[in-house]
């Protein structure tokens, strides 16, 4: 089945937040941010701004009836600073005007005193003075201190990755309308309604039911709207409160890259100690999370690189801790794959140190040490039907490493200018929100006497092709046309207390709450059927349109059945409720069965370094994937392609970069470049994994949102074999992106 958007997004038709119709009276909001990372606000002057035409008000901490206060997991960030500012951009007010354009003028004229203070940007430095978000937290196996004495080999290195910008095609953004009695309404642009209605109506002083929140889908969003598309919704709502007109907030994309937080940046520090054969007997890691000035995602995200610091390997000793260090920079916040990948990195940088030494390659390290079922992970979980090994060999039989080694091999005795690199890149992602009770969704299903279907559900559409999926879901359950079904959009008032559309578990939990409303209706439908013919409830079947009675098609039309149903005062509307069985975790041992499965993959990736300029091409990336059974491959191989890109352009080209005062210095589009169809790989390639997939997977199709993502990882150590085949003294930096210009500097360090 095609996605049901394709349509839509091709010929422009699809509606954002921007496209909804505005109402007579709207007025434009316009965030003022902090123009310095950090210090006391002295003076603010607003009566320039507010004396210009157009301006209808500015909105302060002092408009606030309720609580000034947005974070999300701890209660540490304003929604408008009152005295003190801890990131530049920080929104200090918001200007209320006629026209977008009167608030950029209004904007301008502005007045604020600041007394600066020194800003932190470094994540190491913080930890050193104790500026930490909340407490480390280790995770551990075994007994490291133990072993170190018995290893053959033992490395220590540091290993470092940058931020990375979601760059969502669609900037933050939300509409908010007034209803009557005080009631406000707002579209937004989030992944999150639940926490713009929860934020909104703790902000505004009301309660949850006075706010409504209405999403019909989003021009992307990467974890970038998980919980950072709220503040722009409250403040909207906000403005509704104060001045009762309509009010819409579009960040531009300047504004949006300024003040909203990225994928956190970590610097950490590794030991491994390896056997005399290469097996991983121990391996300790240190994290240090740049989470900018508050927490926001944070301490999850931290979590989660905990959950994954070994990736795809068995290691029987680990230590890995972490520090949630507090900077000023913009909160960092959730990125597809929400620290797993920070996490993997430094795994993958410890074994390619190893391998280095050693001179050995790398793959040989990591195949070695692959997870298998019956495995310890370091939180716990004991691993089941991993496959990694028979993907590996999948990769081994489809694409013959060998064959590759010796290839590129050859080619680097052939060329001298031009290296070529290759590597394997094993992933394993745990799905299911880390918070436990996270694990939870609902759907709303609606059948209509006509015979159509309405569905409603928690999920939220950001191009991940979510309603495609769920549309598929309960047009095979009734088994009709999908034409006859239609897909709402997200609304609180609908679908209550919902999960943010996040940790890759969006359709699995939407999905069987809907499977779950659905299979209640189809119960009270076999009914009356049943009645009819006069036989069981369990001679009933409907197929393709139509009532089946004993395997034996009858004249009843689905449209027939739901008719004579609502005659008999059927009830045809039905709520589903799924919460995910098994899973559990107890931080105060961090042990416990966090995850409802693993997804697994290898990817294969080659690349070609011109070693005049330091440019390098992906020729290609071959991919081993365990999808379980796939409900739709267009949707799941897009997800693929585009986390693999995007994992390519965090390791590669995306340079976030704050100066030392805390300005981000690459706030544009021609100052931060992500992958473009030149600089994507050459080929790529998707093979499934054959299995019979999760029973904890909807349709046993497996999670496919972040995965992918990490197959990116190869793109680094792709480039280093390439770039130590020009300069064997090249010692790996692990400094991650592996830009043009460090591989320049890379492939001359050193040389002789
Ligand atoms: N969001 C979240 C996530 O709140 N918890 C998670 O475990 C998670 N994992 C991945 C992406 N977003
Ligand atoms: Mo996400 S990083 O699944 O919002």
């Amino acid at each position: 089945m095609k996605n049901i958007d394709a349509k839509g997004h091709v010929t422009g038709r699809s509606v954002y937040v921007d496209d909804i119709p505005t109402l007579q009276g709207t007025v434009y909001g316009l965030p003022f941010g902090s123009p310095v990372a950090h210090g006391k606000i002295k003076e603010v002057d607003y009566s320039k701004a507010l004396n210009f035409p157009g301006v209808v008000k500015i909105l302060t901490y002092q408009d606030i009836k309720g609580e000034n206060q947005i974070g999300g997991i701890f209660p540490d960030e304003e929604l408008f600073a009152e005295k003190e500012v801890h990131f530049q951009g920080q929104p200090i007010a918001l200007i209320l005007a006629e026209s977008d354009h009167i608030a950029y003028q209004a904007r301008k004229l502005i007045e604020i005193e600041i007394e600066e203070q020194e800003p932190i940007v470094d994540p190491r430095i913080a930890q050193q003075k104790g500026q930490l978000i909340f407490p480390p937290r280790t995770f551990q196996l075994g007994k490291i201190d133990d072993v170190w004495q018995k290893c053959a080999h033992v490395f220590e290195g540091r290993a470092d990755s940058n931020g990375q910008e979601h760059l969502y095609i669609e900037t933050q953004g939300a509409y908010a309308i007034p209803l009557e009695n005080g009631n406000i309404k707002i579209s937004s642009s989030t992944q999150g309604p639940t926490a713009v209605q929860r934020t909104a109506a703790s902000v505004l002083g009301v309660g949850m039911h006075r706010i409504e929140v209405d999403v019909v889908r989003l021009g992307g969003g990467f974890g970038g709207k998980e919980d950072q598309a709220t503040p722009w919704g409250v403040m909207a709502a906000l403005g509704v409160q104060v001045i009762n007109r309509p009010v819409k907030l579009i960040l531009n994309r300047m504004d949006d890259m300024k003040m909203t937080g990225k994928r956190h940046p970590y610097s950490s520090d590794y030991k491994i100690g390896l056997s005399e054969d290469l097996k991983i007997l121990a391996y300790e890691a240190t994290f240090y999370q740049n989470a900018g000035a508050a927490a926001d995602l944070s301490p999850a995200v931290m979590e989660r690189t905990l959950f994954h610091a070994t990736n795809s390997y068995f290691v029987p000793n680990v230590k890995a801790t972490a520090y949630s260090c507090k900077t000023n920079l913009p909160p960092n916040t959730a990125f597809r794959g929400f620290g797993g990948p920070q996490g993997m990195y430094v795994m993958e940088s410890a074994i390619a140190h190893a391998a280095s030494e050693l001179n050995v390659p790398k793959h040989r390290i990591q195949k070695k040490n692959l997870l298998k079922d019956g495995d310890e992970f370091p939180y716990g979980q004991i691993a089941e039907d991993v496959g990694l090994h028979q993907i590996w060999s999948d990769v081994d039989s489809k694409f013959d490493i060998e064959q590759v080694h010796k290839r590129i091999e050859r080619f680097n005795d052939e060329h001298h200018d031009v290296k070529k690199g290759y590597s394997l890149q094993p992933v394993t992602f745990g799905i299911s929100f880390t918070k436990t009770p996270m694990n939870q969704a609902r759907a709303l299903v609606h059948i209509y006497s006509d015979g159509t279907v309405g569905v409603s559900t928690g999920a939220v559409e950001m191009g991940q092709g979510v309603n495609t999926k769920m549309l598929q879901i309960a047009a095979q359950m009734f088994s009709i046309d999908p034409a006859k079904v239609k897909l709402e959009s997200t609304n609180t008032t609908r679908v209550a207390n919902t999960s943010p559309s996040a940790a890759s578990a969006t359709s699995d939990l939407n999905g069987k709450a809907l499977q779950n409303a659905c299979k209640e209706l189809i119960k009270r439908l076999k009914r009356s059927a049943a009645q009819h013919f006069k036989v069981e409830l369990e001679d009933i079947a409907l197929k393709d349109g139509w009532v089946v009675r004993r395997g034996v098609a009858t004249t009843m039309t689905w449209e027939q059945l739901v008719d004579k149903a609502f005659l008999e005062r059927v009830c045809l509307t039905e709520n589903g409720h799924y919460a995910t069985p098994v899973i559990n975790f107890d931080k105060s041992i961090e042990k416990g069965h966090p995850f409802a499965y693993h997804v697994h993959g290898v990817a294969l990736t080659e690349v070609t370094v011109d070693c005049i300029r330091g440019s390098y091409e992906f020729d290609s990336v071959k991919i081993v994937h365990d999808f379980g059974q796939t409900m739709n491959p267009s949707v799941d191989y897009g997800q693929i392609e585009g986390g693999l890109v995007q994992g390519i352009g965090w390791m590669t080209m995306e340079e976030v970069s704050y100066d030392p005062d805390g300005r981000l210095a690459s706030n544009t589009l021609s100052t931060y470049k992500i992958p473009d169809i030149y600089s994507v790989p050459k080929e790529i390639i998707i093979e499934a994994m054959e299995t019979e997939g999760s029973e904890m997977a909807i349709l046993k199709s497996k999670a496919v949102g972040e995965p992918p993502l990490m197959y990116g990882l190869g793109a680094y150590f792709a480039i280093d074999y390439a770039v130590k085949a020009f300069n064997p003294n090249f010692n790996s930096t692990f400094d991650a992106p592996f830009t043009n210009e460090k591989v320049l500097m890379a492939l001359y360090s050193n040389k002789e």
